[in-house]
């Protein structure tokens, strides 16, 4: 598209599922047009975004994007055939189905469920307040935050941290298990910032990803293994005296005890578990101990294991014990999502109605469809299923139970989305959704500390309604009662900002942001960390934060609960999120695809030679849960006995239509739960 130049431009709030949730300025074209996408002034975006992003109007202007209602007209497969429907005649199906569903079998065999498509507030979880109002089966968010929230508030008390825009005043970053040039590409801009001071970059990752090149040193251990390495780092910190002993005794639950435990977990000892040397190990431990303005970004990739929880407790352990917290750019960020726990969320969320009802696990949708009665929790098999604001077919873990589970013919199916994806090739009824530019909303961020206010820019493509629109319409026929169903979503925004003491959504709209940031003292826990003693705790009382804590280690270990490779399944599997998409969101745009390629499996050299694979052969790569083709690439950024497939390509962009979560188990992390996707053992064969 040319875009003529000085297009007005509007100001906007990128909704992905995404720490950075940048704010934008959207070249306006005309009432159905955006050009460019750019990054705003504000302190933390500071006029960058990501490349998938800017070029946006390939995506909200894509040609296959869906621009009306649609009925299936085919039996239930994976090449679903529609027909257009209107709107009122869709909305009627979904709601007779609904009504029959819960007539026949009680509200609980209705499940809508949602995930993270847009993060706006309203449009994200105004679907709880329909789950609230009718009393249906409700979710546990464990695709993303589970294990690292378990992790992070075991030790610190709340989802805070260190504000991210002093990184720019650290001596030394070390970015723990994410990869922030794929995943969040501003917090790049604020490490080069500090490394043209002078400042050090440490990445801790499995691969040689794209943040890791840019490392001063690359810790690449084995995935699974950073409570070995981080407890090792703690051994060698106390043993060459960097600990804060007066930090220590003021701040934290540290005794002889621990002393004593971290004394016999020497560099050799977590060598042997992580694979890396013991030089590397000490080397690390000693610029850390060397650098009180150190500043760990604490990404979710490492959380991603059965023992996740375990491994990001004890990466926190580190700025407790060198007293990193008391310096400006020291400490640590995993999330600021407690910052916004005062938004009142009663009437997006219709928290006035919540109910006694079933909590069903969000990752073990191929189990809860296929009526595993243990994750039923004894409770009727689903019936109905809605789905807004997420791809399980592809996304979930053990995708090809999934998939099973949405093959039901007696499985009522409704998604509402932008795209057809692959869940919506399996919907009885399929809905078109409105994307951020076209409706009004909401938005916090993990990575940083504003709230910001966006509007509609553009009219809604085709007969697109926002998920907002069609909850309410669904309501008015299933005769819900509550205001918010009464309410547009501006007005929705501004209850609840009023409702919260933030500045009205007028207000908010026209200044961009509002920050919400405490100051130094409040951010980095000198006034006490938020556990119940004030105190961080080197011992974690996982019964605080899950039900299933009666076997995890109580110090800072290595917790011998992953997948390990064995004689049958001998490579260990990273499945990473690729730069060009967002989860499976832009994986329909072109330029995206281009430069994504193709599905690929990076494996070491010597790991091809013994399998007696070349580079780019097709192999095939088994589980214990599933199987699939893809091919081989010859890549040396990573141990031998660890391959990694850049994700999430739709299941339909494999051979056999069967996608990298069909690798990926459905077993919950300790202690509360939380997707398994980086821990998987797999056997690789040339195909
Ligand atoms: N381009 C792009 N951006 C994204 C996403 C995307 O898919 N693509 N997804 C978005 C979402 S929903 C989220 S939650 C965030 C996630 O962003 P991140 O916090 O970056 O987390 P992950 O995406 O899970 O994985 C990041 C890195 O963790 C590494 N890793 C895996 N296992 C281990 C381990 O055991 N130890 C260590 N040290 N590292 C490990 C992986 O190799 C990978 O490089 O990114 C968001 N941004
Ligand atoms: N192998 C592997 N699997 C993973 C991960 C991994 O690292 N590796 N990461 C996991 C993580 S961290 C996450 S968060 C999940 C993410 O999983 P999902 O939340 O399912 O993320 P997406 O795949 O991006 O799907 C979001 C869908 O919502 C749609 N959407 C966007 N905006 C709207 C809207 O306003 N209305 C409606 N109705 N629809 C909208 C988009 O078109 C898109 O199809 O995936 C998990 N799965
Ligand atoms: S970096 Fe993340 S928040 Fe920023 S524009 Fe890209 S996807 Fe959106
Ligand atoms: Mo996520």
């Amino acid at each position: 598209m040319n875009t003529p130049v000085d297009l007005p431009r509007f100001h906007s709030t990128c909704p992905h599922d995404c720490p950075s949730t940048c704010a934008i300025e959207v070249e306006k074209i005309d009432s159905h047009t955006i050009g460019r996408v750019y990054g705003a002034d504000n302190s933390y975006t500071q006029g960058v975004v990501c490349a998938k992003v800017a070029r946006y109007a390939e995506r909200i202007h894509h040609p296959d994007r869906l621009s009306q209602p649609l009925r299936r007209s085919n039996k239930k497969s994976a090449d679903g055939v529609f027909e257009p429907i209107t709107w009122d005649d869709a909305l009627d199906i979904v709601a007779e189905e609904v009504q029959s569903t819960i007539a026949k079998y009680g509200a609980e065999a209705f499940w809508p469920y949602h995930y993270a498509g847009t993060m706006g507030l309203v449009q994200r979880d105004g679907i709880n307040r329909f789950r609230n109002c009718l009393g249906t089966s409700q979710q546990h968010n464990t695709f993303c935050t589970t294990l690292a929230d378990a992790g992070w508030n075991v030790g610190v008390g709340a989802k805070r941290g260190a504000d991210s825009r002093l990184i720019e005043e650290s001596d030394l970053i070390v970015v723990w298990g994410g990869n922030p040039v794929n995943t969040q590409v501003n917090l790049m801009h604020h490490i080069a910032t500090a490394k043209k001071r002078g400042a050090k970059l440490v990445v801790v990752d499995p691969y040689k990803t794209g943040t890791a090149k840019q490392a001063d040193q690359h810790l690449m251990l084995r995935p699974g293994t950073d409570g070995a390495l981080a407890t090792a780092v703690m051994h060698l910190l106390v043993k060459e005296g960097y600990a804060d002993r007066d930090y220590l005794s003021k701040y934290t639950d540290f005794t002889a005890v621990t002393e004593k435990h971290l004394s016999e977990k020497t560099p050799q000892w977590a060598a042997d578990i992580t694979g890396l040397s013991v030089q590397e190990i000490i080397t690390f431990a000693r610029l850390y101990g060397e650098n009180k303005k150190s500043f760990i970004r604490v990404g979710y990739g490492f959380s991603r294991s059965r023992n996740g929880a375990v491994n990001v407790h004890a990466v926190t352990c580190l700025p407790a014990l060198t007293g990193a917290w008391k310096e400006r750019g020291g400490g640590a960020l995993y999330s600021n999502g407690a910052l916004y726990s005062n938004i009142d969320k009663t009437l997006i969320e219709g928290l006035d109605r919540v109910s006694d009802v079933r909590v069903l696990d969000q990752s073990r949708i191929g189990d809860i469809l296929t009526g595993n009665p243990m994750d039923l929790l004894d409770g009727p098999p689903i019936k109905a299923l809605f789905v807004q604001n997420t791809n399980p077919a592809v996304v979930a873990p053990e995708s090809n139970k999934v998939i099973k589970g949405l093959l039901r013919e007696d499985l009522f199916v409704c998604v509402h989305e932008q795209f057809m994806t692959d869940t919506a090739k399996f919907a009885d009824i399929v809905l078109p959704a409105t994307m951020f530019l076209e409706h009004d909303d909401l938005y916090v961020a993990g990575g940083h500390t504003h709230v910001q206010m966006t509007k509609k820019i553009v009219e809604p493509f085709g007969q697109c309604r926002s998920n907002h629109q069609v909850l309410c319409e669904l309501a008015a026929r299933l005769d819900l009662e509550h205001p918010g169903f009464n309410m547009t979503e501006w007005d929705l925004c501004d209850h609840t900002l009023k409702a919260s003491g933030l500045h009205d959504a007028e207000t908010l709209y026209k200044e961009h942001w509002q920050d919400v940031a405490r100051d130094f003292e409040g951010s980095n826990f000198l006034n006490g960390f938020d556990t119940p003693d004030k105190k961080f705790h080197f011992s974690p009382d996982w019964s605080r934060v899950g039900p299933n804590y009666q076997s995890m280690p109580t110090m800072p270990d290595h917790w011998e609960v992953t997948d390990e490779s064995s004689g049958s399944y001998p490579y260990r599997l990273v499945a990473a999120p690729a730069r060009q998409f967002l989860n499976t969101t832009f994986t329909e745009t072109p330029t995206s695809v281009k430069r994504e390629k193709r599905p690929a499996l990076l494996v070491h050299p010597d790991d091809l030679m013994a399998l007696s694979i070349t580079d780019g052969q097709k192999v095939r790569v088994t589980s214990a849960c599933g199987n699939l083709l893809v091919h081989a690439k010859a890549f040396e950024g990573v141990q031998s006995g660890v391959v990694i497939m850049e994700s999430i390509w739709p299941n339909s962009a494999f051979e056999e239509g069967v996608g990298v979560n069909a690798l990926v188990s459905a077993e919950p992390g300790f202690p509360n739960g939380g997707g398994v996707f980086h821990d998987t053992a797999v056997k690789v064969e040339s195909a």
